[in-house]
């Protein structure tokens, strides 16, 4: 099975089924598939030709931030020709959430635009230039450093609700949150009292709990929330191909696909 975004129980009615290949990096809903057979490889896209858009709408929502754009966006419409206090990428210290194919792609870009530049993974990575931190004994000094905070873990039961009130507390005070893995990682409530408050000056966010996003849902209308339909990188479709071809060939072979996934890391 080729599956994306596949209806619930849709694995139901395939008895003779020998492998599902994601066309996507994540498979989080594969895996929440109650009819899923415990048995079955589930394949995920490697690179996909994904981890160079997302790096760049990573890159845009940290420079958006740092050069205060949505300030300039609401004076303009206002009509007021007011310069704001600037400050340099030095002072704009990035974390990034998860350092796999596409969070270590997304590091290394805003890197090379010299934001200082932190990393947390689940087992600790080396990446040059980059400060590493891992695991839960690494988290709370990893946000503690982190004025903007990049999100590309995967969505397992571990980084559920990873993102709630007890890791902007960590943060430092007026800090931002970038969402480009999956909705179910925020707890919006606890985002939007952060907001309120102030412990969080603004979130971009790609991916929700429900999408499309519900016309009521208060992060439409909120001013310092910016919302973009899932569209931080979309799956290139001759890249798709060529794996699913390789990985076929490869489980037609008997041998391990490109991508397997780890049920047990969920991911
Ligand atoms: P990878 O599997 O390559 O990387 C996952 C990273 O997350 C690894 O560094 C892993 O650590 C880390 N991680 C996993 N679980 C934990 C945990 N419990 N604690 C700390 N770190 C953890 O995934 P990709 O980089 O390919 O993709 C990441 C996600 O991005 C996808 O799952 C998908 O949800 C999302 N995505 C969103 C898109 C969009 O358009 N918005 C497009 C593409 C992807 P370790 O290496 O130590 O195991
Ligand atoms: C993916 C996505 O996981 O597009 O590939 O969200």
């Amino acid at each position: 099975m080729l599956a994306w975004r596949q209806p619930p129980g849709s694995l139901a009615g395939l008895p003779n089924l020998k492998a599902v290949l994601v066309l996507g990096a994540g498979v989080d809903l594969v895996l929440s598939d109650p009819e899923l057979p415990i048995d079955v490889p589930i394949v995920r896209l490697v690179d996909g030709g994904l981890p160079g858009p997302m790096a760049e709408y990573a890159l845009y929502s940290v420079l958006h931030f740092q050069r205060r754009m949505s300030d300039y966006f609401e004076q303009q419409r206002n009509t007021v020709w007011r310069p704001l206090e600037e400050s340099l990428a030095r002072q704009w210290p990035v974390g990034v959430m998860g350092l796999g194919v596409i969070g270590a792609t997304v590091a290394r870009r805003i890197l090379a635009q010299e934001f200082p530049v932190s990393g947390w993974s689940r087992t600790k990575k080396t990446l040059a230039g980059i400060d590493v931190f891992a695991g839960s004994a690494g988290l709370n000094a990893f946000l503690s450093r982190s004025r903007v905070l990049v999100n590309v873990l995967p969505l397992t039961p571990e980084t559920f609700g990873i993102l709630n009130a007890r890791a902007f507390a960590a943060m430092p005070r007026g800090s931002y949150v970038v969402n480009i893995a999956r909705g179910g990682h925020i707890n919006q409530v606890d985002l939007l009292a952060a907001l309120e408050s102030g412990q969080l000056a603004g979130a971009m966010l790609d991916v929700f709990q429900e999408e499309p996003l519900p016309a009521y849902h208060p992060f439409w209308r909120h001013p310092n929330v910016i919302v973009t339909p899932h569209v931080a990188a979309p799956t290139l479709a001759s890249e798709a191909e060529s794996q699913v071809l390789e990985n076929i060939g490869r489980l037609e072979r008997g041998e391990v696909p490109l991508g397997i996934v780890n049920r047990d890391h969920g991911y």
